[in-house]
């Protein structure tokens, strides 16, 4: 398809304001097919922003490595620009609309304005989700990296079918990036073209625009992710009745061939693709993966929540990832059809991060050093990524693309708590389900700001991710769990991470974690055994299956305790956290908090 053959006069005009503003060298529309990923990925490696791995090691992959102030999303340049600041709530960065274009789009001063010269525009239409599926969305993304074209098509369904669909007035979210990095005639590129002292990673919620400047790294430039399925459509969801989670999707089978599916939310970097594509320990279960970062949920006919991923790729944290932490990750690298960022090169062409099984005596690393085991030097970025298709995961359930989406059972929260928070706790009731959700915290180490220990509230994992104001958010929620014929999921809050008081970890994680989900399954089913204590209904510890696993009695009681003293101590934490929404924070959750006092008192 070429820009004569749209029909759509929206879309067209659309499409020429920006080619008239950028002034691009040429327009390339993009239709997912493979020979084209070719094309665009042999056009890298020319450039030299993608080093073509050995096949035989990682079949048609790439390596790709960043400009070093572009290593991560920038969540101080991110900004909400809702017509009224309130909306955007305390936990974003807001500017207004109009000044936001102004600085961006001004015809003679704007940042856009010529932005594209010497570069191709490519036009990607993209479909979040399965094309055809109910619960999808579709977008157009339009970018002067081919670097991000290549993600994109592992990250989303890129087809002619969406921008067919569009044409004939489907509503799309409109997504402009530039790496912002124009090239004069003759002038030489770099390996990774941006401009990191002017980056703008921008939402319009009521237009339903995304528009991204200055950076091309991962969720700053593939808008499908972050900005799109969380930023944008929390918003679209909060609308239109359903959910836009920063959640993993997995499915459970017990050894007699039950299934459930379990939705889990945890911060940014606390394990959601290892849980996602776990191994269980335990004998006769099996996990497969669903997606492994985001969740959208609608119900259906029957008030069942059902969910898709709209992802059609991992976009995964590279280092910590190994044969014995994430098994079906590595498998999926070893697949190919795979690009590495910021990953160290190996002498056969291959791939190293921090963590991997086995380390190379020598290799490459992400800064292009000449890098030597035991140096103490980390050679890959701790924030390097391998973006790969979820498809080839071999433990991808079948139905992972069901256009209906897989019926939700439970929700999970959790954050890395040392201390204070149980193994797994259940909510006593959807409103103190939804409380346990906008109280999830992680403590801060060393490595952060503030004291170490103080709580960093993330609330549902959302805090980079709300489109608007989280006090809202949280009514969202509220609201939900009042719809009529609705089958509620069960919520809890698990914590994988908690310390005895000598510093040693208390459970073990990665499979063993399935011993907490079987209980959470059997919970499901009105089977397994539990007590209600005064923050939620604890598993006693005969009701968790702990057999095999080497654990002191003592610490097996620990895990399961409710330390009342600390508790009482994070009350009023929770307290600061929710003055910061004022008005906004709905009064269920004040009571919900009162009612948690009461009971840690009595
Ligand atoms: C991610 C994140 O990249 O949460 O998924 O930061
Ligand atoms: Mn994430």
């Amino acid at each position: 398809m070429e820009i004569k053959d749209l029909k759509n006069e929206e879309v067209k005009a659309w499409l020429k304001g920006w080619i008239d503003l950028c002034t691009p060298d040429e327009v390339v529309i993009c239709d997912g097919s493979q020979e084209q990923y070719d094309k665009v990925a042999n056009g890298l490696v020319k450039a030299g922003v993608f080093i073509k791995l050995n096949d035989d090691k990682k079949p048609n992959s790439y390596a790709a490595r960043s400009d070093v102030k572009d290593v991560a999303r920038v969540e101080s340049r991110t900004f909400i620009c809702s017509e009224k600041q309130e909306d955007a709530g305390p936990t974003n960065n807001w500017m207004a609309p109009s000044e936001m274009r102004r600085i961006l789009c001004n015809a003679e001063s704007g940042l856009y304005k010529g932005c594209m010269k010497g570069r191709t525009m490519y036009v990607i239409p993209f479909s979040m989700g399965p094309v055809s599926s109910p619960i999808s969305k579709y977008g157009i993304e339009l970018t002067d990296s081919g670097y991000v074209v290549c993600n994109m098509m592992i990250m989303t369904r890129v087809s002619l079918a969406v921008l067919e669909a569009i044409d004939k007035g489907r509503e799309f979210v409109k997504c402009v990036h530039s790496v912002g990095s124009p090239l004069e005639p003759g002038q030489a590129d770099t390996c990774w073209p941006c401009n990191p002292d002017n980056r703008y990673i921008t939402h319009f919620p009521e237009t339903r625009e995304i528009l991204s400047f200055g950076s091309g790294y991962g969720g700053n430039a593939l808008l499908g992710k972050k900005c799109f399925a969380l930023r944008i459509a929390t918003v679209q969801a909060r609308d239109e009745g359903w959910l836009a989670e920063h959640m993993l999707i997995l499915k459970l089978t017990s050894p007699e061939g039950e299934v459930k599916y379990v939705a889990a939310a945890f911060p940014s970097a606390c394990g959601k693709t290892n849980l996602a594509m776990m191994e269980p320990t335990l004998p006769g279960w099996k996990v497969e993966t669903i997606g492994d970062d985001i969740a959208w949920m609608k119900f259906d006919a029957e008030g069942q929540l059902r969910a898709i991923n709209p992802e059609a790729g991992f976009f995964g944290v590279a280092p910590g990832t190994s044969m014995k932490s994430n098994p079906n990750a590595m498998r999926t690298c070893n697949m190919g059809n795979a690009v590495f960022t910021n990953v160290a090169l190996t002498e056969d062409g291959d791939v190293y991060w921090e963590g991997m099984d086995d380390v190379p005596d020598t290799c490459v690393d992400w800064l292009r050093r000449p890098w030597k085991k035991d140096s103490g030097v980390k050679a890959a970025h701790p924030n390097s990524r391998f973006t790969v298709p979820a498809r080839q995961c071999p433990v991808i359930a079948a139905e992972w693309e069901d256009p209906q989406g897989v019926p939700i059972s439970a929700f999970l929260f959790g954050g890395r708590r040392a201390s204070v928070v149980p193994l797994v706790n259940e909510a006593l009731s959807w409103e103190h389900g939804v409380f346990l959700g906008s109280t999830t915290a992680s403590e801060k180490t060393a490595a952060a700001d503030g004291k170490v220990g103080e709580l960093r509230f993330d609330p549902f994992a959302m805090l980079p991710f709300c489109g608007y104001n989280m006090g809202d958010y949280f009514a969202h929620w509220l609201k939900i769990g009042t719809k009529k014929g609705a089958k509620l999921p069960r919520i809890y809050y698990v914590n994988w991470f908690r310390k005895a008081p000598d510093g040693h970890w208390l459970w073990p994680g990665f499979g063993d974690n399935s011993r907490v989900l079987k209980w959470i399954f059997d919970r499901c089913d009105g089977k397994a055994e539990a007590r209600e204590t005064p923050i939620g209904n604890l598993p006693t510890v005969q009701a968790i299956d702990f057999s095999g696993l080497d654990m002191s009695e003592e610490d097996k009681e620990l895990l399961l305790s409710v330390d009342a003293e600390g508790w009482k101590a994070v009350v009023p934490e929770i307290k600061k956290h929710y003055e910061k929404f004022g008005s906004k924070l709905p009064a269920e959750l004040v009571k919900q908090l009162e009612a948690l006092e009461k009971r840690l008192n009595a």
